[in-house]
């Protein structure tokens, strides 16, 4: 059975990192709760640029702790959200004032898309970020999305090279965490199909659509955690959320944005349905 949220439309609210150019990050999730009809607010985390003449290297700014505090008090006060995302933390600091409000809020349906470093960054750079997200944000999650980097880091395997890999990550990091699992397997492992592996404890669930191009998509995972937090503020189950943004992401990639002079095609959320 699925229950509808109080408010009309459902809210949802992200705490998100800006990216600039649109693709990806906070933009990318109010794009998304827009293009399925739910109505977003945004608490911002961080502000991305990047480098044009330095190979487009990442800039990010960290938005102050008191700032961040403040937004997250704003938008816990103001509404009653249907669902919650995280996405971009950036830091330690951003993890530990995100914990505060929400231990506070305790907010319905928490699904986190573990964003431990950026397409193009050192993995090294994330290790202090990646210990705080695992042991203080994680356990407040209801839903999690790992991509094939983060799937590795969460599950502690030393390799998820195959469909029954990807399920086992999906199991290991569901028995650490609670959290519902959808693992992505997207350009990363061989195949036509692009698999993520859905477990909630008890349903293994393969979803999977054709492979389009080898390349990943810039704001591709942003925009399918969003679009499981849309779908979940308006009254989904988990695994009918899981499949919807699977479809929404498909369609997104189909119709991304190419030819521009950044280094990586964008998604497209407005191609989705
Ligand atoms: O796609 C991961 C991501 C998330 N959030 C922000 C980003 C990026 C990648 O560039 O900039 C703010």
């Amino acid at each position: 059975m699925t229950e509808t949220s109080a408010l009309s439309p459902a809210h949802a609210l992200t705490i998100a990192g800006s990216e600039v150019t649109g693709g990806a990050g906070a933009q990318a999730d109010l794009k998304t709760f827009q293009q399925l009809g739910v109505f977003g607010s945004l608490a911002l985390t961080v502000i991305v640029s990047f480098d044009p003449a330095n190979d487009w290297g990442h800039r990010v700014f960290p938005v102050p702790q008191d700032v961040l505090a403040e937004q997250l008090e704003t938008a816990f006060g103001a509404f009653d959200f249907g669902a919650v995302k995280i996405g971009m933390l950036g830091s330690p600091a951003a993890i530990e004032t995100t914990t505060t409000a929400l231990t506070a809020a305790r907010p319905k349906r928490l699904v986190l898309d573990p964003v431990l470093i950026c397409k193009g960054q050192e993995p090294g750079h994330a290790l202090d970020t990646d210990q705080a997200l695992k042991a203080q944000i994680l356990p407040l999650a209801d839903f999690v999305t790992p991509n094939h980097f983060e799937s590795l880091a969460l599950s502690g395997m030393e390799e998820i090279t195959t469909e029954e890999h990807l399920a086992e990550a999906a199991r290991r990091i569901y028995d650490a965490s609670g959290a519902v699992v959808l693992a992505k397997g997207g350009v990363r492992l061989a195949g036509e199909d692009a698999v993520d592996v859905f477990y909630d404890g008890e349903q293994l669930d393969v979803l999977r659509a054709p492979k389009v191009g080898n390349v990943p998509v810039s704001g591709a995972g942003c925009s399918l955690a969003a679009a499981i937090t849309a779908e979940l503020a308006k009254g989904a189950t988990p695994h009918e959320a899981a499949v919807r943004a699977k479809a929404f992401v498909t369609a997104g990639i189909r119709g991304r944005v190419t030819g521009t002079r950044l280094p990586f095609d964008s998604f497209w959320q407005g191609a989705a349905v």
